[in-house]
C-alpha cells in the first residue's frame, strides 16, 4: 500500500459542521498518515509487528491525550476534534488507533478523571510526549464481557498493597510502561491501581498468532504478589463504574475510528470499480456494482451524521452510555460489512496487501468484539428502551 490514493469523501458537506481548527487537525493526521504509515503498514502486518517509531509521531500530531488539559501536556481539544483524530488514524490501520485511543481514553483519562494531582503531574505529561507508553487491564481470562466477575485482587498490608491476579488481551501490554489495572479490594470493591515496568512480581508476555491488529501488540498481565505504593490506588472512583467510565470514552472514539476504516474501504472500492474493466466496461457501469458503492456510501453519511451528533452531545456533557453504545456497534458493523463488500469488488485483488481491504476486515473482527461485543451493545440499548436488564 506504498501507493496511498485515498481521498475524503463527505456527501452530505458535514464538513460545514466542523470548525476551521478541526478540520485543520483532521487534514494534518490525515497527511501524516499518508506519509508515514501507509508506507510501511502492510509490511508491518504481514510480519506481525508494532512499528515503534509511530509513537513518537502520534505524539507530535497530538494523538495521545487530545481532550485533556494543555497543563498536563494534553491538548485542551475538544471531543469532535478527539473523534476526527480516531477516523484518520482508523483509515491508516485500526491498530494505530486502538495504541492511541488505549492511551488517551484508557489512561490518561483514568488517571486525569479518578486520580490526584500527583499523579495527574507524574504520569499525564509524559503519556501524552509519548515518553511512557499505557495500557489498561480490565479483561481476565474468565471475565471478557462481564467484567464484574473479574478474580484480580489485592491485599492492603499497611504500608502497601499486594496484587494478584491475571488480565488478558491488553492492547499495547507487551511495551507499557505503565498499567492501569482494575482489581477487587478485600471488600470485593473494584479499584483501579497505577502499576509499573519493572515492578516485582509483573509481568506482560505478548500474545501471539493473531490474524486480526496484527500491526498492534497484544499481551497479557500478570501479577503474581505484586507490591504496589499505596500512592498508585487511584483514589476518586469505586466500583466497577470506573473502568466502565473510560469505555464510554473509548468507544466514542471508536465509532470515529470505524467510520475511517468503512471510508478507506470505499474509497478503494470506487476506484477500482471506475478502473477495472470486464466485458468491455468498468465494472462501476454494472448496475450490481453500483447497488454496492451506493449502499457503501449511503451507511457511511449516516454514520457521519450520527457520529457527529453524538460529538456535539459529548461535547455538552450530555451523551449517555447508552447512545455511545449506539454508535460504537452502528458504526463498527457498517465498516466491517463494507468491507467485505469492497473485497468483492477488488475480486482477487481484494485479498491482497496491494490494497487496503482485506486487513481492515481482519482488524474489523478485532474491533466489533472489544470494547463490549456487539451483541452486548444490542443489549445495552435494550435495557435503555425497555428498562428490562437483560444481564441479570
Ligand atoms: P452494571 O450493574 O450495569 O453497572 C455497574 C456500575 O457501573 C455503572 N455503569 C456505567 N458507568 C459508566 N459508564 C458506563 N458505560 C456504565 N455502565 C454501567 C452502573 O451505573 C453501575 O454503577 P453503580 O454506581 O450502581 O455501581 O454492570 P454489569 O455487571 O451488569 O455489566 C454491564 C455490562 C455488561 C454492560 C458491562 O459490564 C459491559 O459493558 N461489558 C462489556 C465489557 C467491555 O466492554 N470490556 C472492554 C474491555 S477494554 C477493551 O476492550 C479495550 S480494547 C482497546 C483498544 O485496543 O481500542
Ligand atoms: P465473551 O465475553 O466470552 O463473549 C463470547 C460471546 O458471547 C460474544 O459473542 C458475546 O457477545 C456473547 N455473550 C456474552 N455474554 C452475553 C450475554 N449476556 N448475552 C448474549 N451474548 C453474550 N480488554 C482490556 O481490558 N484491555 C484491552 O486493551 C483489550 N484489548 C483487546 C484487544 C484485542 C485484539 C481483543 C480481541 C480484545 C481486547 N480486549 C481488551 C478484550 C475485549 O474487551 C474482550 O475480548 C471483549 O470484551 C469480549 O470478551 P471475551 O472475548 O471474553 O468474550
Amino acid at each position: 500500500m506504498s501507493n496511498d490514493r485515498y481521498q475524503y469523501h463527505d456527501y452530505y458537506q458535514v464538513d460545514d459542521l466542523l470548525t476551521e481548527e478541526h478540520k485543520l487537525i483532521r487534514n494534518s493526521v490525515r497527511e501524516w498518515v499518508k506519509k508515514e504509515v501507509s508506507p510501511v503498514v502492510e509490511s508491518a502486518c504481514q510480519k506481525a509487528e508494532f512499528p515503534r517509531q509511530w509513537i513518537k509521531g502520534l505524539a507530535e500530531i497530538g494523538a495521545f491525550g487530545p481532550y485533556i488539559p494543555q497543563e498536563y501536556g494534553g491538548g485542551g481539544l475538544d471531543q469532535i476534534a478527539y473523534g476526527l483524530i480516531m477516523m484518520e488514524l482508523e483509515r491508516g490501520d485500526s491498530g494505530l488507533r486502538s495504541t492511541a485511543s488505549v492511551q488517551s481514553s484508557l489512561v490518561m483519562y483514568p488517571i486525569y478523571t479518578y486520580g490526584n494531582e500527583t499523579q495527574r503531574k507524574k504520569y499525564l505529561p509524559k503519556l501524552a510526549s509519548g515518553e511512557w507508553m499505557g495500557c489498561f487491564g480490565l479483561t481476565e481470562p474468565d471475565f471478557g464481557s462481564n467484567p464484574a466477575g473479574m478474580l484480580s485482587s489485592f491485599k492492603d498490608m499497611g504500608d502497601h498493597y499486594v496484587l494478584n491476579g491475571s488480565k488478558m488481551w491488553i492492547s499495547n501490554a507487551p511495551f507499557a510502561d505503565v498499567a492501569v489495572v482494575w482489581a477487587k479490594d478485600e471488600t470485593g470493591l473494584v479499584r483501579g491501581l497505577i502499576l509499573e515496568r519493572g515492578m516485582k512480581g509483573f509481568s506482560t508476555p505478548e500474545t501471539h498468532g493473531k490474524w486480526s491488529l496484527r500491526a498492534s501488540a497484544t499481551g497479557e498481565l500478570v501479577f503474581d504478589n505484586v507490591k504496589v505504593p499505596k500512592e498508585n490506588l487511584l483514589p476518586n472512583v469505586k466500583g466497577l463504574k470506573g473502568p466502565l467510565g473510560c469505555l464510554n470514552s473509548a468507544r466514542y472514539g471508536i465509532s470515529w475510528g470505524a467510520i475511517g476504516a468503512a471510508l478507506d474501504c470505499y474509497d478503494s472500492a470506487l476506484r477500482y470499480a471506475k478502473e477495472r474493466v470486464q466485458f468491455g466496461k468498468p465494472i462501476a457501469a454494472f448496475q450490481l456494482t453500483q447497488k454496492k458503492l451506493a449502499e457503501m456510501i449511503t451507511e457511511i453519511t449516516k454514520a457521519q451524521v450520527l457520529t457527529w451528533r453524538l460529538g456535539v452531545l459529548k461535547n455538552e456533557n450530555r451523551a449517555t452510555p447508552a447512545q455511545i453504545s449506539m454508535a460504537k456497534r452502528n458504526n463498527v458493523n457498517m465498516a466491517l460489512q463494507i468491507a467485505r463488500e469492497a473485497r468483492q469488488i477488488h475480486g482477487g485483488m481484494g485479498i491482497t496487501g496491494e490494497y487496503p481491504i482485506m486487513r481492515h476486515i481482519m482488524n474489523l473482527e478485532s474491533v466489533i468484539t472489544y470494547e463490549g461485543t456487539h451483541d452486548i451493545h444490542l443489549l445495552i440499548t435494550g435495557m435503555d428502551i425497555t428498562g428490562i436488564n437483560a444481564f441479570e
